[in-house]
């Protein structure tokens, strides 16, 4: 059994059973997802929708239980066995091929999933990428005292840039942007490279997040990923995500869907720094760390990064 992925919330092995069939067999973040059991019947009706639509080979399904269940609970733990997608999963720095091939992917992705009923899927994380709702922990969290200068300046940039960024999240909940279901957790990580071949599209796993939401933060939060490295954006990257993404997710797209491109964008580095900040204020109870200080540190790059992010 060997650790697979970098992931920050679950843990994931590739195990290989004798006769050389392989698995990826992960284990839930309890403290991340409250009810494991309605998670799981998100991700299989998900991924019955798009094996019905795309075949199987590039749906990371999960294998029954001896009790029918889509997952075993230790009392402790969920685990789960899910299909292994042969490939490789994408890595940042991207070249710009790769960039629009995971656009891409991401707007069949969003194509495949158009029809879906999304109203049907029970949010696997309450209030997930609702803004307000992490100002308002982060605010329950800033009346403390006793911090250092970094965490002090980085609240300055939370109070100067929260306003702009909440005008995503008034668009959504005023019905102008198109919202369905959506992966969630669209990362580089997240999409599987199967061998080159002309128009192929990649994979996407993780599907733990899919949920009701706005098309243009989906595809932000994978521009991010793409094109944010550290305290930097390349802008380059960034375009071709979306560039990829409007070819293949042309159908479901509005112009005002278009137009709030960049305030996603803007948004979405936003929401994670203040994640990541609010994560630090609290003893790192959700991003795992490497060491001390660190969802403080990707705050601090996350935020440097947004005053470069334009497209
Ligand atoms: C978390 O665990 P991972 O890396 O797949 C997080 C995403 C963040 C990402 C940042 C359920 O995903 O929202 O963008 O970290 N997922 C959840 O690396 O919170
Ligand atoms: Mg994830």
């Amino acid at each position: 059994m060997e650790l697979l992925s970098g992931g920050l919330v679950n843990r994931t092995w590739l195990c290989c059973r004798e006769d050389g069939k392989r698995f990826v067999l992960q284990r839930l973040n309890p403290g991340v997802f409250p009810d494991p059991a309605a998670l799981m019947k998100n991700y299989a009706a998900v991924c019955r929708h798009l094996e019905e639509r795309c075949g199987r080979d590039a749906v990371p399904s999960p294998y029954p239980a001896a009790d029918g269940a889509f997952f075993v609970a230790d009392g402790r733990f969920f685990w789960r066995l899910l299909r292994h997608l042969p490939g490789r999963a994408a890595v940042p720095p991207l070249s710009l091929d790769e960039a629009r091939l995971l656009g891409r992917t991401l707007g069949r992705f969003h194509t495949l999933l158009a029809g879906f009923d999304h109203r049907s899927l029970v949010p696997a994380i309450p209030g997930f990428h609702r803004l307000s709702s992490y100002l308002a922990s982060y605010d329950r969290l800033a009346a403390g005292g006793d911090e250092d200068e970094r965490v002090a300046a980085l609240r300055e940039e939370v109070a100067r840039r929260r306003e702009r960024a909440l005008a995503l999240e008034r668009e959504w909940l005023a019905g102008s942007l198109t919202v369905q279901a959506v992966h969630g957790d669209p990362k580089a990580e997240n999409f599987i490279l199967f061998p080159p071949s002309p128009g192929a599209f990649a994979a996407l796993i993780d599907l733990d997040t899919v949920m009701s939401g706005p098309l243009v933060l989906d595809v932000a939060d994978c521009v991010r990923s793409c094109a944010v490295r550290g305290p930097d954006f390349d802008p380059a990257v960034a375009r071709a995500v979306i560039e990829g993404w409007r070819g293949a997710a042309a159908g479901l797209l509005r112009p005002r869907d278009i137009e709030f491109i960049p305030l996603a964008l803007e948004s979405i580095v936003f929401e994670l720094g203040l994640r990541f900040l609010t994560d630090h204020l609290m003893g790192d109870r959700y991003f795992r760390v490497s060491f001390p200080g660190e969802n403080l540190h990707r705050a601090g790059e996350l935020f440097s990064a947004l005053d470069s992010v334009s497209l």
